[in-house]
């Protein structure tokens, strides 16, 4: 792909709205639209001035295509930071294809997914985390996952990752005037200090790395299984949390048998929650498969929301589904607490800590009668984040490739204390915080290799 090319796309969806946007970015962008625009006012695109909206008509070798405005940027000022244009003409699928194409025979070539964000980031303007914000804003399902990628787009994550390399830097540039200097300064007091601060930077580190599972739980959702044994009422609570008779109900045990997934907002949280067969030992093979699907589940699973009968003793399903459950995030639904109870909420807990399950919560609820049903969203919000989902200082990775090269300058830093606590010579130390020091730059694209740029610019959508 040539940095040099012209490129256009649509930039807005294809489908039937008030407008469309045909984005025009390269050196080329001005000539090239002045060979499909005409503006009213009679000037020339290239002439024209930066930031202005124009009224004007395209046309396709005389022939009237559309009645447009056009926005103009003038490089280095733009989204791309290269010339820009940008096409606003009728939302129809037919026009908007229409304008795009008499753009491309005008001397652009449409671009690749994600080509302008590439640009802008090949250009200067935005680093890789910034890069990488842009889509998830666009992709956002929830507020905080939206503020989340906000903050990253101002700068979170680079902010953060400048921070830590500066402070890497500077202890590198200190063991350097150690060398330097070897009258006034001496590594053996030197050691000390420097191991602290190597200390600091890498719990610094470990909050981040950890900081991920949140950042992918709030762009992703919060994969939740609901799991129980048959008739526990499991259908019925994925009803109420979804507020849509979504899986079937019936007083038959062994109704659910496929899974059934929703997405569902609970306090500005995005929950995946899937519904699953009820577990117990059967001999039906359709029944079987789908017990089989409920237990792979809940192994993957962010949130197990175990649905007990209060109306039934607990029998030894119950027993199985205890049984599996890990280290998931657990909370112990006792459903059907508008019959008569034969299981109490303190009964079920004693259960539990007879089994040393206790740290799992227990919330009292009536799936049919809606009863409860805040208590559990409140539950689940105090489950993670801390129940706190302000994002005022806290900055999370939100990709796989952040976390890695957070890890691997981790790793590097590790080295630095293990050299210092054997002594080793000063070379290994400094080469070992410099490693560190590349591998966050990394995390804000320095030094990014093409076919790795490719690699992350191809999973953005077309046109921005
Ligand atoms: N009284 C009462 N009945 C309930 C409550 N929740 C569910 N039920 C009833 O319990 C029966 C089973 O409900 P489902 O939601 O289908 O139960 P399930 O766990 O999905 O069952 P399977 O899919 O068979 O595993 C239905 O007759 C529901 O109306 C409740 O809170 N109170
Ligand atoms: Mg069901």
């Amino acid at each position: 792909m040539n940095q040099n090319d012209t490129i256009t796309a649509i930039s807005t969806g294809l489908s039937e709205a008030g407008i469309s946007i045909v984005r025009i970015s390269g050196r080329q962008a001005f000539e090239i639209a002045d060979k499909v625009v005409k503006l009213a006012a009679g000037t020339l695109i290239a002439k024209a001035e930066s930031h202005r909206i124009y009224y004007g008509h395209v046309f396709d070798q005389g022939t009237l295509v559309d009645e447009v405005l056009v926005s103009v940027f003038r490089a280095p000022k733009s989204y791309t930071a290269e010339n820009t244009v940008e096409i606003n003409c009728h939302g129809g699928v037919v026009v908007t294809r229409r304008v795009l194409q008499t753009v491309i025979w005008a001397g652009a070539r449409p671009a690749e997914p994600g080509e302008f964000t590439k640009r802008a980031f090949l250009n200067g303007r935005i680093d890789l985390t910034k890069a990488e914000a842009v889509m998830d804003v666009i992709r956002a399902q929830s507020e905080y996952a939206l503020q989340n990628s906000i903050s990253q787009l101002q700068g979170a994550i680079y902010g953060k990752m400048q921070d830590l390399r500066q402070k890497i830097l500077y202890q590198a540039a200190f063991i350097e005037s150690v060398l330097d200097d070897p009258e006034h300064y001496r590594m053996e007091d030197a050691g000390q200090p420097l191991g602290e601060v190597v200390g600091s930077l890498i719990s610094e580190m470990e909050e981040l790395i950890s900081s991920f599972q949140n950042g992918r739980l709030l762009k992703e959702g919060i994969k939740t299984v609901i799991l129980g044994r048959p008739n526990a009422g499991k259908s019925s609570l994925l009803n109420v949390l979804t507020g849509e008779e979504k899986a079937i109900v019936t007083e038959v045990a062994g109704t659910t048998r496929d899974v059934v997934e929703q997405s569902v907002m609970i306090h500005g949280i995005m929950l995946q929650i899937m519904d699953t067969a009820g577990i117990r030992d059967t001999d039906d093979q359709v029944e079987k498969i789908g017990v089989n699907r409920a237990k792979e589940l809940a192994a993957q699973a962010d949130l197990i929301l175990y649905v007990v009968d209060a109306s039934e003793p607990l029998n030894e399903s119950d027993d199985e589904i205890l049984s599996i459950l890990g280290t998931q995030n657990v909370i112990v639904v006792l459903n059907k607490n508008d019959m008569e109870p034969v299981i109490s909420q303190t009964v079920l807990e004693d259960e539990l800590r007879k089994r040393k399950m206790d740290a799992y919560p227990v919330v009292s609820i009536s799936a049919k009668h809606r009863n409860g049903i805040d208590l559990l969203e409140n539950k689940i919000k105090e489950l993670f984040f801390e129940g706190n989902l302000s994002f005022n200082n806290q900055v999370f990775l939100t990709s796989e490739r952040q976390k890695q090269a957070v890890m691997q300058a981790k790793e590097s830093l590790l080295h630095v204390r293990e050299g210092i606590r054997i002594q080793l010579s000063e070379e290994f130390l400094t080469a070992d915080l410099m490693n560190a020091y590349e591998q966050l730059g990394l995390v804000i694209g320095e030094a990014l290799d093409e076919d790795l740029a490719d690699e992350i610019f191809k999973q953005f959508c077309m046109g921005k």
